[in-house]
């Protein structure tokens, strides 16, 4: 399809952030996959991978790309990853596939972040995705009433327990104007582990492609 078309050029041009030499940060997603997928003709010329979920540790490694644990690893240099959202300020909404604690951690931890998505994704205001927020089990309705005070309709994500072993609200009817102050109230939550808006580190670079060409966006 077009979008398939314009995942697999994003992610294609990525490659030429990637330092030789380098152990490359890794996301989580079909965007990514693509990635992955091209990461592997230069298997040769890079270290390995740091991975933000099972699922790409486990495309990762049937491709032969070692991946080590980012605690045996220092700094990273390039993190490469989709976003379900993204607007101009290069913020993000992240965590339709729930891999969205592992992939801040590891974005966290690395210097330069490359988004690369299509155009479907680019957007003026953030919020038209439901925005993911992971949440210890226990902590669940309570949260979910907290978010409701903030404004937001948050949906248990039914039957999903993601790599951490925690629980996903996906919330609704968000028109977030001020990603980075809604980020600071969500993390507040007492039992909110992580939230899906990527704002106060948001991407560096984004690669966005229609299918045909791709624009790179940088902050
Ligand atoms: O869950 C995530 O954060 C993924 O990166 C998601 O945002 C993008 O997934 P896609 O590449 O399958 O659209």
């Amino acid at each position: 399809s077009q979008q398939d078309q314009a995942k697999r050029l994003a992610a294609e041009a990525a490659i030429e952030f990637v330092p030789p030499r380098s152990i490359v940060g890794v996301g989580t997603g079909s965007t990514v996959n693509y990635f992955i997928d091209a990461l592997a003709a230069l298997k040769h010329d890079i270290e390995g991978a740091v991975s933000s979920s099972e699922a790409s540790t486990a495309r990762l490694k049937k491709l032969g790309i070692p991946v080590y644990d980012l605690n045996g690893v220092g700094e990273i240099a390039v993190y490469v990853d989709g976003a379900d959202e993204i607007n101009p300020h290069l913020q993000m909404i992240k965590g339709g596939g729930g891999a969205l604690t592992r992939e801040k951690i590891v974005a966290a931890v690395s210097k330069t972040f490359v988004c690369i998505a299509d155009d479907s994704k680019w957007v003026d205001v953030l919020g038209e995705f439901p925005l993911p927020v992971e949440v210890i089990p226990m902590a669940r309705s309570y949260a979910a009433r907290q978010i409701v005070a903030l404004g937001g309709d948050p949906v248990y994500r039914e039957g999903v327990t993601t790599d951490n072993g925690n629980v996903i609200l996906d919330v609704y009817n968000l028109h977030i104007e001020k990603p980075i102050d809604l980020e600071e109230k969500l993390n507040q939550i007492t039992g909110v582990v992580t939230n899906g808006l990527f704002a106060k580190r948001g991407a560096d670079i984004a690669l966005i492609s229609d299918g045909h060409d791709v624009k790179k966006h940088t902050r």
